[in-house]
């Protein structure tokens, strides 16, 4: 079995996947992970109990680790990234750069991809 971390995304919906998209180029670490790609059909595998049992909401992206778990919505997945993998902190190595971080992602969450 790999070690690859296990994403299930759908680069045709738009934002979240690609939030998360860019945040992995830009850290570098985009060639660390397996990615399953849904076709996000109203009836495709975001919808399917195999996904649900990972995330209630039928969304994507969704993250499976190594050892079986799972993490989803896309600020979570970042952040546990962002730490946890080696290279530049993405979201701030100081406590006023990570409240940057946190205020600018909102007003853009809001304000603009609403
Ligand atoms: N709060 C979630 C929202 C995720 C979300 O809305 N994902 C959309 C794609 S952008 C989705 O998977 N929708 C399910 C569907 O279209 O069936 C996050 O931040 O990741």
């Amino acid at each position: 079995m790999s070690d690859k971390l296990h994403l299930f995304t759908s680069p045709s919906a738009f934002p979240n996947p690609q939030r998360l998209r860019l945040f992995m180029h830009e850290k570098g670490i985009a060639d660390r992970f397996e990615e399953q790609v849904y076709n996000m059909s109203p009836v495709g595998e975001q919808r399917q109990w195999k996904h649900v049992k990972m995330n209630p909401w039928g969304e994507t992206p969704t993250l499976k680790m190594a050892d079986g778990t799972y993490i989803a919505e896309t600020d979570a997945i970042a952040r546990y990234l962002d730490q946890s993998m080696p290279g530049r902190k993405i979201m701030g190595e100081t406590a006023m750069e990570q409240g940057l971080d946190t205020m600018w992602g909102n007003r853009i969450w809001v304000h603009v991809l609403y």
